[in-house]
């Protein structure tokens, strides 16, 4: 059984930030932990907005605190998020993701990150090695 608690992950090095600070990812479950997916607590900071296209992964984000919302760039759509909001991003879809307030967010991804993934400039997590403890 994998039992961590929030406050060791920085020991642990699996606490990333983009170099824009649009967010910080707080990452309890990697490939190497070996469940098939990946778990992160993220927070969205206050008034960003980030282009996001995760055309090699799957995501599933569930909203636990905050305001934000998300554009579906392939029609337009604009979604609310707050607390008890789920999305997947079931066909990789290209979007924005906006914070009102800072939100924070429980996120799974398949396949699941390695470690230290930040977007590319395209939007995207490159699929890495395990290399990222
Ligand atoms: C919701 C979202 O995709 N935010 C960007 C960070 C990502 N979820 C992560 O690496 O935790």
């Amino acid at each position: 059984m994998i039992v961590v608690k929030l406050d060791e992950l920085e020991a642990k090095n699996r606490i990333v930030e983009p170099g824009s600070k649009n967010w910080q990812s707080r990452r309890f479950l990697l490939k190497s932990d070996g469940m098939g997916f990946s778990l992160n607590d993220t927070i969205i900071r206050a008034g960003t907005e980030t282009f996001i296209w995760y055309k090699n992964h799957l995501e599933a984000v569930y909203c636990v605190s905050g305001k934000g919302e998300i554009e579906d760039l392939t029609d337009g759509t604009v979604y609310p998020i707050e607390d008890g909001t789920m999305y997947a991003l079931n066909n990789h879809e290209k979007h924005y993701l906006r914070a009102f307030e800072e939100m924070r967010m429980v996120c799974v991804f398949n396949p699941p990150l390695t470690g230290r993934e930040v977007h590319t400039k395209e939007g995207y997590y490159p699929l890495l090695a395990d290399d990222g403890e």
